[in-house]
């Protein structure tokens, strides 16, 4: 590896600048002179395997700027089986979308949303069809004393009654146990159920895990209002405005306890929806609370992803973790944040099971994904169908190869 001291080369870059005004771009291209330039250590040059360290591409410049500390303690690989019992798969049953796990009683809980019947899709009559695999569904609950053989013990929170809130469809819930009570959220959609249909977010709660559980009288988020669509015709992708990042739909609620509070964490859909660089353009957002019941009030510096789809959120080292999977630049890895709003990039992982159902048993403060080590997934047999199993994840130190010991 060739190298120039930096002085002198610092020197030359000026030199050139000063002389050449047309050339200054190409100087500036090549000088670590530059004021957005980090100090190249000999370790860190070693390392990242840079070839000249004044001659950096845009590759290596943006490498420089990861932490040094970065390890693999978050890095994972995993893999899906099938659970049995009453959880395995069913032809002509959506089960979809899974809670986090909690033990009581002996036994694992876990809740999840659960319909009927084939998906007909928005291309009929919206007052009789389902349009969607999660239209026209209740939240129902199973147990198991292993997390592999599960008992289906029934309906949780079903749909309202009509014209309430959630009168069309309740689904994709999360379990929140606090202070002996317990607390279910979850979206819901009122009918009809058109592509333009605002989703909110309902709160059940209860003190025993098999209810019942009484629902609150208003939704406990919404989106954004702050969005103009274009024209009458049910068309979500047609705005004059798109708005906030949830100004269409808030999805996929979790709500944890925090330095005090109560941090409910969301998917934002948007109105107007585009897809760029990253795919679909899907962000995350939180919403605080004084009280498990609320009111929430979204922080102002939502969103706080720039990417990612189903919420998968834990408390790690006095911050928050989070999973970003499925859609966004940032769609694979995991994230950590020391105040549950500013997250950085921990890892990038190969890929990541989805709408996952964390263990919440977990001894969080094992590691860093110790929380993953297992838990609930779902799987698309087909379009019409889902059915939740369970995954398990590996950590990875070494790559090796067949026979090759890993020291
Ligand atoms: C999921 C979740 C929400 C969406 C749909 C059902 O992956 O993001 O729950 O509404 O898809």
């Amino acid at each position: 590896m060739k190298r120039v001291p930096k002085l002198l080369f610092a020197c030359v870059c000026l030199v050139l600048f000063a002389c050449n005004e047309k050339g200054q771009e190409k100087v500036k291209e090549t000088t670590v002179a530059d004021s957005n330039a980090v100090e190249v250590t000999d370790e860190r040059q070693d390392f990242l395997g840079i070839t000249n360290k004044d001659k950096l591409s845009a590759a290596s410049k943006r490498a420089l700027k990861w932490p040094v500390d970065l390890g693999n303690d978050w890095f994972f690989d995993y893999k899906v089986e099938d659970l049995k019992g009453d959880l395995a798969y069913e032809e002509g049953i959506v089960r979809r979308d899974p809670s986090a796990m909690i033990k009581e009683n002996g036994k694992y809980y876990v809740w999840y949303t659960r319909s009927v019947g084939p998906t007909d899709g928005f291309a009929g009559d919206i007052e009789k069809d389902k349009v969607f695999p999660w239209d026209r569904c209740d939240i129902w609950y199973a147990t198991s004393e292993d997390g592999l053989t599960w008992k289906e013990e029934g309906p949780a929170v079903l749909r309202g009654e009509k014209g309430a809130y959630d009168d069309r469809s309740v689904f994709t819930v999360e379990i929140m146990k606090h202070e002996d009570m317990y607390y279910l959220s979850y979206q819901t959609v009122k009918s009809p159920y058109n592509v333009r249909v605002k989703n909110q977010v309902g709160l059940a709660w209860s003190n025993s895990p098999d209810g019942p559980w009484e629902k609150s009288k208003e939704p406990i988020l919404s989106p954004a209002d702050n969005g103009v669509w274009k024209g009458e015709a049910q068309n979500r992708f047609a705005v004059e405005k798109k708005g906030d990042f949830d100004s269409h739909k808030v999805h996929d609620p979790c709500i944890i306890p925090f330095k005090g509070k109560f941090y409910l964490y969301y998917k934002g859909e948007q109105m107007g929806e585009q897809v760029t660089f990253g795919g679909r353009q899907i962000r995350h957002g939180v919403a605080i609370a004084d009280n498990p019941k609320g009111p929430y009030v979204k922080s102002p510096y939502n969103p706080i992803s720039n990417s990612g789809h189903e919420i998968c959120v834990w408390k790690y080292n006095g911050g928050i973790a989070s999973l970003i999977t499925t859609d966004g630049p940032e769609k694979n890895t995991v994230q950590w944040s020391p105040d549950g709003i500013n997250f950085e990039i921990k890892a990038v992982v190969k890929g990541a099971p989805h709408a996952i159902g964390l263990n919440r048993t977990a001894d969080n403060e094992n590691g860093p994904v110790e929380i993953l080590k297992w838990g609930l997934t779902h799987q698309y047999r087909s379009y019409d169908y889902q059915y939740i199993r369970r995954f398990t994840t590996s950590q990875i130190k070494h790559h090796t190869a067949k026979g090759e010991k890993a020291k």
